[in-house]
């Protein structure tokens, strides 16, 4: 246990952040936990799962993709249990681990195919500008795999996102690869598109609704509203596997709230700060969904995950 909270508290820190190293982070500490148990028969060591795996799926408020693939994994273990023995559980939890990480790792290799196709390849002095908020891995994907193919034509505006600075880790990508990357703080995310011949936002995603609500790092609402008001494609860049099936019941996505210290440490009486780390994008301000089903209207996602994943969908 002391190992798994060592675990958790990488992600808790943000240490690994965003909602796909969230998900493959996750996934590994439960296998790697399960290998280090020491269990009396296949329902004990079910239950020591079962209690790591709900303190790993509390860890993020606002991340699905964990979610889902932790419940694969114990949905996998508990159909089994009846035919295996207890010194099988280890290799058994690591292989449905492999099944759920690859689902994530192909779903991110065809997104970036197919968003690639979105930056169009000019030539002479033309020029296409993107923009995006936070660290998606998604969004980056798409852009490297554009440069791969040898776009050299698109620049990045992308947003500096306060409190974390999460925006510095896109930079630092994207520079890596070559591309030319143009740096504001948040507070500068209209004047941008206002001002600088926006053709395309792409942002990432954490969570999706079942209306085909997106919810992903504070301001992408606010991008959203001003790709909006300044006509420019808004795109979300998403794995199908970060939908929420519980939405489709009724339930509400969680919205994390962080601790207030990572914006000011000051305190005082009469303030209160609030640190809210996502929030909504309703269907009516996304373009389309870039997912590894194709691009689609956001409202879509549970038929396209349904008939992708039928082995995700909630039993109860
Ligand atoms: C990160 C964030 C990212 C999504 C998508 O927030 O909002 O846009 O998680 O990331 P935080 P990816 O830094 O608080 O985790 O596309 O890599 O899954």
């Amino acid at each position: 246990m002391e190992q798994l909270k060592k675990d958790i508290s990488r992600i808790k820190s943000l240490e690994i952040q965003g909602a796909m190293n969230v998900a493959l982070s996750a996934i590994s500490f439960l296998s790697n936990y399960a290998k280090r148990i020491k269990c009396r028969n296949v329902n004990d060591c079910h239950d020591k799962l079962m209690e790591a795996k709900n303190i790993l799926m509390n860890t993020r408020d606002t991340e699905p993709a964990m979610r889902n693939g932790l419940t694969f994994i114990m949905n996998k273990l508990r159909d089994c249990l009846d035919t295996i023995c207890v010194e099988d559980v280890p290799s058994n939890i690591e292989n449905f681990k492999k099944i759920y990480h690859d689902m994530l790792i192909n779903s991110r290799m065809k997104i970036a195919e197919i968003g690639a196709r979105r930056i169009p390849d000019l030539e002479g002095k033309k020029e296409f500008v993107v923009m995006t908020h936070c660290h998606s891995s998604l969004v980056t994907a798409i852009l490297l795999e554009a440069k791969k193919q040898g776009k050299n034509n698109f620049k990045v505006i992308q947003t500096e996102t306060r409190p974390r600075y999460q925006g510095r880790k896109t930079a630092d990508e994207l520079l890596d690869a070559g591309i030319e990357v143009i740096h504001v703080v948040d507070s500068a995310m209209r004047w941008a598109v206002n001002t600088m011949d926006v053709n395309l936002i792409l942002i990432g995603a954490d969570s999706i609704t079942s209306e085909g609500t997106v919810l992903n790092k504070i301001g992408s609402r606010l991008l959203a509203l001003v790709a909006h008001e300044e006509h420019v494609p808004f795109y979300v860049a998403s794995p199908l596997l970060k939908y929420n099936p519980k939405t489709s019941f009724g339930i509400l996505e969680r919205i994390e709230m962080r601790d207030v210290e990572e914006i000011w440490d000051k305190k005082h009486e009469c303030l209160k700060i609030l640190n809210p780390a996502f929030e909504t994008v309703s269907r009516r301000y996304i373009d389309g969904l870039i997912t590894e089903a194709g691009i689609f209207a956001s409202s879509h996602v549970q038929n396209y995950f349904e008939k992708i994943y039928p082995e995700l969908i909630e039993r109860d």
